[in-house]
Order: structure tokens, then sequence, then C-alpha cells
């Protein structure tokens, strides 16, 4: 047994991975369900480092160093199970599989719990970053056992990712599913983003009446400032893409409905369970189903909205850059969401997530990549127990200062007939989180006159009940 680590499943991301650890000096066994695969990386990049070609389990699992660190980047779901079943019985206490894949963390709990049993660590370990990402550097979000962490991590902060200060995109998120957990928010948070800055650019289209070039010079100023991301970096590169064959905008001739696979409307269905209120995320998820409602969408076409007003050139520049500031305040927001969600999961199921460290782990190699990234960091430094990134004085601060522009933005928008779904969730969950009083109130009265449910008073403790089809008087409850 020569190798250091192995990898099954060799499709793109399995294939990457398993070349970033061998051109970082590792000794990789490499094993495939259909061996043409694994043939197919040794003969194509053999000379990149040493692999060692696995035809069957047996041999891939013979080929390991104790203690086994076995990747698994096989397709989620069905596969890793099989693929589970498979190894298991040839494992021995100590060893490790680690599950690269997308995998919904209650999965990963199952499949944790089960390999516990046994004495096998089981990690399960969100990837970020795509093909391109596994290759170069990932961001690497491990759950799993700790003490997992002590050899595989050393490896994995290697291979990984490196923020502008040269720290590991890597660390141990926490136990059991917590990893793939984080990655499942990283995902919905990604949704969000995106959802945003489509929403800032159909802004300046059809309010500003900008043209895509122009917007894709829009974004590249705003990729020089606070904004500065990988997703704004892209966009400005899409934006100004023209189609060869027609000359148009690549943008418009693109069919207008958005896809997904999962991971959005997962952190979304997590959040319902949790009752947090993920708003912008859902937005996010809600927009790209309602994109994909072609027939509704053709039924709809004829229904009344606004007329166009042209802004003149001033007007239009002014309205940018009040763009800017409603797409950053609305970032904070899907953020401050976002990392909710990982702070309730830490109270359900038991996990010790450090949510800084989080925020340093998605500096560098995954989608959402950005400045603003080390901000958060820098906010639960300076106050651990932060309940939301709203109460950091920087973010309330720049919120402070934006606010104004963002209510215009959205007075536009409505103005004008442009959906901002994200936009306008992200207002209504600062304003709803800084009211004074809520509607909940009424909601409460509601509940109690229909199916006396009951109500706590202000101003002292205790359930009451109002006899509303009676005398109206107050019973304790
Ligand atoms: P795919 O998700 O397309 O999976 C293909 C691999 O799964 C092949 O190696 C295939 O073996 C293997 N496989 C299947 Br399908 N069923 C199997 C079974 N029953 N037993 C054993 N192996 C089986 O590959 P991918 O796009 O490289 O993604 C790998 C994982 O990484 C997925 O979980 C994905 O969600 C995750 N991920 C992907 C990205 C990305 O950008 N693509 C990013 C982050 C994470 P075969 O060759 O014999 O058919």
């Amino acid at each position: 047994s020569t190798a250091q680590i192995g990898v099954t499943g060799l499709a793109v991301m399995g294939r990457n991975l398993a070349r970033n650890f061998a051109r970082n000096g590792y000794t990789v066994a490499v094993h495939n369900r259909t061996p043409a695969r694994m043939h197919a990386l040794v003969e194509e990049f053999g000379g990149e480092g040493e692999f060692v070609a696995c035809e069957s389990a047996k041999d891939f699992v013979a080929a390991l160093e104790r203690p086994r660190r076995l990747v698994v980047m096989v397709k989620a779901g069905e596969p890793t199970d099989a693929v589970i079943q498979e190894f298991a019985p040839l494992l021995e206490p100590g060893d490790m599989i680690i599950d690269g894949g997308n995998a919904h963390f209650a999965d990963t709990r199952r499949r944790e719990r089960d390999l516990r049993e046994q004495g096998i660590h089981f990690v399960g370990m969100g990837v970020s970053g795509g093909e391109e990402g596994a290759l170069n550097g990932p961001s690497i979000m491990p759950g799993g056992p700790k003490e997992s962490y002590d050899s595989l991590g050393p490896m994995l902060e290697k291979i990984s990712a490196k923020a502008a200060d040269g720290s590991p995109c890597v660390s141990h998120v926490g136990p059991d599913g917590a990893g793939h957990f984080v990655k499942m928010v990283h995902n919905g948070i990604e949704y969000a983003d995106m959802q945003l800055i489509g929403e800032a650019y159909q802004l300046l289209r059809d309010v500003a009446g900008y043209s895509p070039a122009e917007i894709a010079e829009i974004f590249r100023t705003w990729n020089q400032g606070r904004l500065d991301s990988y997703l704004i970096e892209i966009t400005a590169e899409v934006l100004s893409h023209v189609d060869a064959e027609t000359g148009k905008p690549f943008v418009d001739v693109v069919v207008d409905q958005a896809e997904q696979k999962g991971t959005g409307r997962w952190t979304v269905q997590i959040a319902l369970d949790l009752g947090v209120p993920v708003s912008g995320i859902a937005e996010a998820v809600f927009a790209r189903s309602l994109s994909g409602h072609a027939a509704l969408r053709e039924a709809s076409r004829g229904l009344a909205g606004p007329k166009a007003k042209p802004l003149s050139e001033a007007e239009a520049r002014a309205f940018a850059d009040r763009v800017e500031q409603a797409l950053y305040a609305s970032k904070i927001v899907s953020y401050t969401q976002g990392f909710h969600e990982i702070d309730a999961a830490r109270g359900e199921y038991g996990w010790d997530i450090d949510l800084g460290a989080v925020s340093a782990l998605w500096r560098g190699g995954c989608i959402i990549r950005a400045a603003f990234l080390d901000r958060i960091r820098a906010a639960y430094d300076a106050r651990p127990d932060l309940p939301s990134l709203l109460s950091d004085t920087t973010f309330a601060q720049e919120i402070a200062d934006a606010q104004d522009d963002w209510r215009e933005v959205l007075v536009a928008a409505t103005r004008q007939g442009v959906p901002t779904p994200g936009f306008a969730a992200a207002l209504a969950y600062y304003d709803a989180l800084r009211a004074e009083r809520l509607p909940a109130a009424l909601t409460q009265g509601q509940r109690d006159y229909f199916g006396a449910h009951t109500y706590r008073r202000v101003d002292r403790d205790g359930s009451f009940h109002t006899l509303w089809g009676g005398d109206r008087s107050e019973t304790s409850a």
C-alpha cells in the first residue's frame, strides 16, 4: 500500500480532485465503477504525478495506506449509498470515507451514524468551485468526526483554494452533516446573490435604459469596489459577450428560463423546518421557478402595466449609483439570513460551527468568493455571539447610508413595473426586524378569535383568551 489518498468516482469532479492531489505531491489511488474512465485518467494525466490504477474495489482498498482515506466523488443519492455498501465491508476501524458529492446533510447524518458503529470515520465534505476549482483549488467544507481532520486536514489545506491573505479555504466545520449543511447554505446564498445581480441588471436596462455592453462596464466598475466578487466579474463577462451568429448581445439570445439542481431549494425547505426567515433566498428559488413557467407567462403577457418613462443621461447615471447601494444592502441581508440558518442548525443539531470560520472558507475557490467575506469574518471575530450580521456596527452603518437609495430603487422598480423580488424581500426583512411593532399582534388576535389559540400580553406574563362569542371578557388560559 503506497497511496496516501484514493478517489473513487472519476467524472469531471473526481478526476480533477485526484489530479489536484497528485499535483500536490500525493500518491493517489484512482478507481471508477467503469474502469475505462480510470484508465483514461491515468493515460492522459499520469505525467502530472503519482497515480495507482485500481480496477477493483479490493485493489483500491489494498493500495491505500492506513488509516485509509477514501474520497467518494459519485452522483449524490443512491450511488453514494451503493459505493459505501461496496467499500465499507473492506475497511477497518479508523479508516475514512470522505463523501465529496453534493449530499443532503440528512443523508450524511444517517451515513455517519451507520458507519460510526463500524468504527469508520465518515466525513461529509462540501466542495465548491465546480470542475475548475476541483483542479486548481476548491473551497472545502468537511464535517464528520473532529479527529478525522488531524490526518485529512493538512492534505485538504494543500489542495484547497487560498484566500488573498494566503490562508487555506478549508477547516473542520463541525460534526456529521455540518459540512454538507454549510455547503447547502453556500448554494442558497449563491442563488440569492445571482438573483440580486439579475435584478440590478434588469433595472439598469429597463429603468435606466442602458445596453448590455454598457451594463457590463458598470459591473466592471462595481467590481473595483465593495462588491468585488467572482459573480460580479463573470456577470460583466457574460453581459459583454456578443452572439457570433446573430451579432446580438448573448444575453438576448438565451431563453430566459433559469434551471436549478436543488441545493437552493433544500436551503429553503430546511429553513422552513427550522423556522428561519430566509426570504431573500426563497425569492431567488421562486424567481427561477417562475421563469420556467413558460405557458403561464405567455398567458399573462397582456396584463396591464405602467408606461416606461425614459431617464435623462444624468438621471440614469445617478440611478445606477442607487442600484449599487440597493444591491449591496440586499446582499448584506441575504448573508444575514444564510448565517441565521447555519446558526439555527447549530442549536438544532448540536453543532459547534464557528460562523466567522465559515465565512473565511468562502473567501476563495467557491462561487460566492468575494472581498465582502473578509468583512463578515471581521464582524464575527469582533463579536462571536453576534445575534445577526445586521447587529454589526459596520454593516448597520453601511445599510443606514444605503437605505434611502435602496428605497428609491424599489419605488422606481414599482413605478416602472420591473420585478425585484430579491431587493423587495431584503428591504421588507430589514424593515420588519427594526420595526417597533409588527402586525403579528393582530394575527394573534385573529387566531384567538377563530381558534381560541390564545395570546400573550405585553404587560403581564401568562397566556390569555378572549371570549369572542360571549361577553368578550378575558380569561387566563
Ligand atoms: P456525476 O454527478 O455526473 O456522477 C458520475 C460519477 O458517478 C461517475 O464516476 C459514475 O460512474 C458514478 N456512479 C454513478 Br452515476 N452511479 C454509481 C454507482 N451506483 N456506483 C458507483 N459509481 C456510480 O459526476 P460529477 O459531475 O463529477 O460530480 C460528482 C459529485 O460532485 C456529485 O455528487 C456532484 O453533485 C458533486 N459536485 C459537482 C460539482 C460540479 O460543478 N459538477 C460541484 C460540486 C460538487 P461511471 O463512470 O461508472 O458511470
